[in-house]
């Protein structure tokens, strides 16, 4: 189901991997050889097919969350319900062959990810190199957002930290002060890649400052290591740079999590908000709130409280009967499974799949006892779900899976999950970010109706 697409065929039968040794060019530089491109591809598609039809809008639609409903540009990936997320056409398995890693290391990191949303293009060895190089030298946070951090109490909610300390950031803005100069709408894009690459620069440095000021309080910090990779830094900052299969499996954690189409909920918050021209700080802080909803990103903490109840009442060696009946004891209360169901995907989630692979490959991780809770949970409760007949999507979503790990590697405050899924949702938010300001994009107003409003115009 999850297999290499024709796209990375595509890539290496165009002899890809020896330019990928040859280009040295900037993210800046092949972005502004791909924007007029994508510029007239929209252009034409206003002027040519404006008017063509791509679905109804139904009843059900407007009072259904607006499920399924096509109605939005985004163009860093596409989510297809059965095979899961492709970036730029690739699926997960396609970037694992071709995107670099780390040096010495095997996982995708953030940073060629981030590239590949940007640009469409696969970044050589020594652009990645050299984009990790940038961020390194732009990752340490100015002294105002170090004191307002540590100012938090320690029991306010990791994410609240975040989204304050990115929303804060927003003094740094030079889109809003170029803005303020009264820039030409042309070169709003510019601006908004300088603001996307500082600000996705200093996410490991701020979230690792909420890390340790909650959890491991008054030890220093290490700086920021020039020759690491972003995530390398994370790791390195949160405390655990010495671990490398967690680092490993944070680089892969944060390059899958980082796009997932533009309809999920802190993907489109931040969309909606940076079409109004607020800042990309503004944008994704706003898209971080999203991201903080149990239904959301926060599924990925509320998973591990789940499996570790369920753990703690039932023992270790858990039989499938106990996870059934476990399983139906959630539903009956009322409260949904974590981890499993989805607005979109209809089969397992392929970043699900990815990260059980990843177990798969370390035979400690297999032994341990949540890992394998996590793993029979799977084995059990997509028939349950169907039997109750609910969910549209009774699979196991990225968040079924992705807690187990850190856990196992020694990062147990469960609270803290979802801001990783915050670093790297920055990827994919921030990449839109530019390109709704490259194509133009208007503020996004969608007319709303009330009631009696939709009645009236059944009737008509
Ligand atoms: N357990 C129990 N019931 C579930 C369910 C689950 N995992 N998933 C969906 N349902 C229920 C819904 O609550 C809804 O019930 P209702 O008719 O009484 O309101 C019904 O099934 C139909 O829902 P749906 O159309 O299948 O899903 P949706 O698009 O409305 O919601 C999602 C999608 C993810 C919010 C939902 O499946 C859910 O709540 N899952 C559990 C939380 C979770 O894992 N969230 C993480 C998602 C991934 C992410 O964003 N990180």
């Amino acid at each position: 189901m999850f297999k290499s697409s024709a796209s990375t065929t595509r890539y290496l039968s165009r002899g890809f991997a020896q330019r990928r040794l040859a280009s040295t060019k900037t993210v800046r530089d092949v972005l502004e050889e791909v924007i007029p491109k994508k510029q007239l591809q929209l252009k034409q598609l206003k002027t040519e097919h404006g008017q063509a039809v791509l679905g109804d809008v139904k009843v059900e639609h407007v009072v259904g969350g607006m499920r399924g409903l096509k109605a939005m540009l985004w163009e860093a990936s596409v989510l297809d319900p059965n095979e899961g997320i492709r970036f730029h056409g690739m699926t997960i398995q396609d970037c694992q062959k071709v995107l670099p890693a780390a040096p010495g290391g095997k996982e995708i990191i953030a940073e060629s990810m981030f590239w590949l949303l940007l640009t469409g293009k696969v970044p050589t060895e020594a652009e990645t190199r050299q984009l990790s190089r940038e961020l390194a030298e732009k990752g340490e946070l100015p002294e105002y957002i170090e004191k307002l951090i540590d100012s938090l109490p320690t029991t306010l909610h990791p994410m609240t930290q975040l989204g304050m300390g990115v929303a804060a950031l927003n003094h740094e803005s030079k889109f809003q002060a170029a803005y303020e100069q009264g820039i030409k709408k042309s070169e709003y894009w510019t601006y908004a890649l300088e603001d996307s690459i500082n600000l996705l620069a200093r996410l490991p440095a701020l979230a690792a400052r909420i890390y340790r000021n909650i959890y491991n309080p008054g030890k220093p910090i290490p700086k920021i290591n020039k020759d690491l990779d972003l995530v390398g830094n994370y790791a390195n900052m949160l405390g655990f740079g010495d671990n490398y299969d967690l680092t490993e499996y944070l680089r892969l954690y944060i390059a899958i999590h980082g796009d997932h189409e533009g309809g999920n909920a802190s993907a489109h918050t931040s969309h909606l908000v940076g079409s109004t021209l607020a800042d990309p700080y503004l944008s994704y802080a706003a898209g971080l709130y999203a991201l903080a909803g149990p239904l959301h990103g926060l599924a990925n903490q509320e998973v591990l409280r789940w499996q570790m109840s369920m753990q703690k009442e039932l023992g270790d060696n858990i039989s499938h009967d106990h996870i059934r009946e476990y399983l139906w004891r959630t539903l009956k209360s009322g409260q949904v499974v974590p981890g499993y169901g989805h607005g979109v995907l209809r089969n397992p989630d392929p970043r699900f799949m990815a990260l059980q692979e990843f177990c798969e490959t370390r035979p400690e991780l297999l032994a341990d006892p949540i890992v394998q809770l996590v793993k029979k949970t799977y084995e059990v409760a997509p028939a349950v779900l169907k039997e109750h007949g609910k969910t549209k999507n009774p699979y196991p979503n990225v968040d079924a899976a992705s807690g187990c790990v850190l856990y196992h590697y020694g990062l147990t405050q469960f609270k803290y999950y979802t801001v990783i899924f915050g670093v790297s949702r920055a990827l994919g938010c921030l990449t839109q970010y530019v390109w709704a300001k490259a194509l133009g994009l208007p503020i996004e107003r969608p007319k709303s109706l009330s009631m009696d409003a939709i009645e009236k115009l059944i009737k008509q």
